[in-house]
């Protein structure tokens, strides 16, 4: 049997050197990519703390995600309405897509630990006549 050449080896050698030194991939990416596609609710402000990711509305947030959000990012194509009350009800703001809160506490919103249930609206559907909140994602 022909063992590998001297050359094969080399650039076997040199590729495996390449993969070792080379980044993590994940250095390259912003802290929102990991979530790309989903609403993030983070605990804490600026975008800090747990975060609860969601993908679809959910009408009654689990107790350990409800009331905690300080800062949010909506990392889909989809606007989105935060309420403060479970089943939809009470008072909210609507994220539009690709859009992001820091500090859900500023006075003109005062939803700081607030939310308690979060609806994805339709792709084409815009916030409409709902309190819109949120700057667009840098
Ligand atoms: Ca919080
Ligand atoms: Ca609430």
């Amino acid at each position: 049997m022909r063992r590998p050449s001297r050359l094969t080896l080399s650039i076997a050698t040199a590729a495996v050197a390449l993969t070792a030194s080379a980044p993590p991939a994940q250095a390259a990416l912003r802290h929102n990519d990991y979530y790309d596609d989903y609403l993030v609710l983070y605990f804490d402000d600026d975008f800090g703390g747990f975060p609860a990711v969601y993908w679809k509305s959910d009408p009654a947030m689990i107790r350990h995600d409800s009331d905690k959000a300080s800062s949010v990012r909506n990392n889909t194509d989809a606007a989105w309405v935060l309420y403060d009350d479970k089943n939809y009800r009470d008072r909210a703001f609507c994220i539009p897509p690709h859009h992001e809160v820091r500090d859900l506490g500023w006075p003109a919103y005062k939803f700081n630990d607030k939310v308690s249930s979060v609806e994805r609206l339709p792709y084409t559907a815009p916030c409409g006549g709902r309190p819109r909140i949120g700057d667009p994602i840098r």
